[in-house]
């Protein structure tokens, strides 16, 4: 498979700085090295700039770093545009505001194939605030409601195919705002918070999800943010979530995932190197990189998706 690796050092989404250097932590780590001993081609493409923006203003005086995040979010839906047809987008954030453009890109890449695309996001948040509805003003926060098309969103690039909401599952969920949780049970998503992992497992829902990306032909869009893992495991986030997956967990997901044959493109956001333990959350970020290109302990046959 041919992979694109794209620096995306957006740090705008919240106050809190470092995520900027996530992408040169990615490569130290050895993420391009990992995919090709992995047998794929990888070229990394170095580090993107946000478009220059000025004078967006928005209703909601706690939002902040407007204008960035939307030059961003041009930059980085031109980018997915391009790459795609071409192969895997890897996007190595970089803070969550970079999925604003990742998915828009892949969004109008899936309506130029035809296909639907789907979307999971495996996090500790829900990231469903539009810029009106967010308290903190952090637009890390509102990504999901974007690409599926809520309101509020003036000055970003005009979504032409959003997701539709029955094709995102969030995975990993323990921290949602009470007015995120209002407008998600308006939604036909499905959300597998913390406690249905405890009680059913983490594979089962994930299955049942992948089956119908499968059966629908479509594009699955996958965003790793770093607290959907367990903070013990992954310190290097500023928004840290006790209670999160575990090291099993993570990987599991990523090598059905790799299985299933249908991810399309990747973000890996969140990661603040200035936080990170001798870049243990870095490396780990990487193994599950490699888990989800197609690392494994043994082959075995893979169980097909679509078939029911
Ligand atoms: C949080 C953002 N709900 C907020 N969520 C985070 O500020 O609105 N996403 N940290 O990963
Ligand atoms: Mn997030
Ligand atoms: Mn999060
Ligand atoms: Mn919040």
């Amino acid at each position: 498979q041919d992979i694109f690796l794209i620096g995306a050092p957006v740090d705008s989404g919240k106050r809190a700085q470092g995520c900027l250097m996530g992408p040169d932590a990615y490569r130290v780590a050895g993420l391009a090295e990992v995919a090709r001993d992995l047998g794929h081609k990888v070229s990394d493409l170095g580090n993107l700039a946000p478009e220059s923006v000025t004078g967006s203003k928005s209703e909601n005086s706690a939002v902040h770093s407007l204008d960035t995040t939307i030059g961003w979010t041009r930059a980085l839906k031109r980018v997915a545009e391009e790459t795609a047809p071409k192969g895997l987008p890897v996007f190595m954030g970089g803070d969550h505001a970079l999925s604003l453009g990742s998915v828009a890109g892949m969004a109008e890449h899936a309506r130029r194939q035809d296909r639907p695309l789907f979307v999971l996001w495996l996090d500790a948040h829900s990231d469903f605030h539009t810029p009106l509805s967010t308290t903190s003003g952090n637009l890390h926060g509102t990504p999901v409601a974007y690409v599926t098309g809520r309101e509020g969103f003036d000055g970003f690039p005009e979504i032409k195919a959003p997701v539709p909401t029955e094709n995102v599952c969030m995975i990993g969920l323990r921290s949602v705002d009470p007015a995120e949780r209002a407008a998600l049970a308006e939604t036909e998503a499905t959300l597998v918070d913390m406690r249905q992992i405890d009680e059913d497992g983490i594979v089962a829902p994930l299955r049942s999800f992948l089956e119908r990306v499968a059966q629908a032909n479509g594009l699955l869009h996958v965003s790793l943010d770093v607290d959907f893992l367990d903070p013990a495991i992954a310190p290097a986030v500023g928004t840290t979530v006790p209670g999160g997956a575990t090291m099993r967990e993570a990987h599991l997901v990523c090598e059905l995932l790799h299985d299933s044959g249908l991810v399309a493109s990747l973000d890996l956001v969140e990661l603040n190197p200035f936080l990170d333990d001798r870049g243990r959350t870095a490396s780990l970020m990487v193994d599950l990189t490699a888990s989800l290109l197609g690392k494994r302990i043994f082959d075995r046959p893979t169980r097909p998706f679509g078939t029911g």
